[in-house]
């Protein structure tokens, strides 16, 4: 039986209206809509713990946050990065005029493969781009070993990645700076929304700078900023979006085992390894991979016939961003250079996930799902 209503791949999380009315009494009494108002002051703080980061800048998007990362560090030339991401990952690059070098991914986590990234380094290489793909941590030591080794920085693209931590270490300490985003379809949100983590006190300086079109004071302009700001109606969002944050993990967390219960075990389907007890998840996305030859339907089948019961999943990230026209024919985009990223394309599936479905709906999709099993392409 189809659903009644359609089931999405999210919903954003959205609190109580009245607590956000009141949230927004407080921005209308200051009469001070954005510029770094007293609700961004509260929200940066307040962020800082949660994320575990000594540092951290909030921005209007989590793309722009990522163009500034990058001018920030002074990235020029090239800079490696994986192809199987959102394509803000290479965009941003592009936006700060740097080659982006597509390395292969690891076929079991899908993040940018460690191992290979070496191997792209050219004189022209200034940094590492990568991406906690689904919230699962990069391989951060071995990353960090290669950049040492070779004078490179490291950005991660942390999207994806809110709340995660690494034996209790907080993901955005990792590297020279990490993005967050708080769009709408992240666990916490802003509407839209980032921010940028960071290790180095000095950075933040910079960074604040380069979001407000670099102006120092009322007599001085330091250098070609943006307009990269987070205004108050989103940090007072923020605020109250961060009350509900655990409540909705929980519900995440068992909706997940409700998810590995009813697919764990059939042949052809494979859902994102849990990391184990040292990694906390940011129960972000609900990832299957559909080998077709096993399952006997394809993914593209799959996402076809889903919609045909008011279920709509994504191909998150089909096509790799090496596919795009903008970056298809740089010689690391060669589709024989990334196999692994090639064939996940083709096999993963973003099944819905968020604290709004009930055990009975996530039990109804994995049932829907089976009824496809030896239905072919
Ligand atoms: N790096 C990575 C690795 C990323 O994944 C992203 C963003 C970025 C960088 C850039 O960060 P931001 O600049 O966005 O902060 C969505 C999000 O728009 C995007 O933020 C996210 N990644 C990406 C993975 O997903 P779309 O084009 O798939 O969104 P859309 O509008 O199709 O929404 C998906 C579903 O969510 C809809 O079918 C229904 C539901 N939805 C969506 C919105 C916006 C709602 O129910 N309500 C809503 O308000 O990109």
């Amino acid at each position: 039986m189809p659903f009644a209503e359609p089931v999405y791949v999210t919903r954003p999380l959205l609190p109580d209206i009245e607590k956000f009315s009141d949230k927004l009494r407080e921005v209308w009494g200051e009469q001070r809509l954005t510029n770094n108002g007293p609700q961004h002051l509260a929200l940066e703080k307040r962020l800082m713990d949660v994320l575990k980061v000594p540092h951290l800048s909030l921005f209007n998007n989590g793309t722009i946050a990522l163009i500034v990362a990058c001018q920030s560090l002074r990235l020029s030339g090239e800079v490696i990065t994986t192809p199987f991401t959102f394509p803000a990952t290479p965009h941003v690059l592009s936006w700060n005029n740097i080659k982006p070098i597509f390395c292969d991914i690891d076929p079991i986590t899908m993040n940018i493969d460690a191992e290979k990234i070496e191997t792209m380094i050219t004189p022209q290489t200034t940094g590492i781009l990568a991406v906690h793909v689904y919230g699962t941590p990069c391989d951060v030591e071995k990353i960090e070993e290669v950049a040492q080794r070779y004078g490179l920085r490291v950005v991660y693209d942390a999207a994806h990645a809110f709340g995660v931590e690494i034996c209790g270490r907080g993901i955005g300490t990792f590297g020279d700076i990490s993005m967050f985003s708080f769009h709408a379809t992240k666990l916490f949100h802003t509407a839209e929304g980032g921010a940028l983590a960071f290790n180095d006190a000095n950075l933040k300086s910079r960074v604040d700078l380069l979001k407000n079109f670099g102006i120092k004071n009322e007599e001085e302009v330091m250098m070609p900023g943006i307009n990269g700001k987070m205004n108050e109606m989103q940090a007072a969002l923020g605020m109250v979006v961060l009350d509900y944050v655990e409540e909705e993990r929980h519900k995440r967390k068992a909706l997940l085992d409700t998810y590995r219960r009813c697919l764990e075990g059939v042949e052809g389907l494979t859902l994102l390894r849990d990391n184990g007890d040292n990694i906390r998840s940011s129960y972000q996305y609900l990832v299957v991979r559909i080998d077709e030859n096993l399952f006997g339907a394809s993914r593209d089948y799959v996402y076809r016939e889903f919609k045909r019961y008011n279920v709509y999943t994504r191909k998150y990230f089909h096509p790799v961003c090496s596919d795009y026209p903008c970056y298809k024919n740089l010689p690391s985009a060669s589709p024989a250079n990334l196999p692994a990223a090639s064939s996940a394309a083709r096999e993963v599936l973003t099944l819905p996930f968020y604290g709004g479905l009930t055990t009975d709906d996530v039990e109804n999709i994995c049932g829907i799902l089976m009824s496809f099993r030896g239905r072919k392409s």
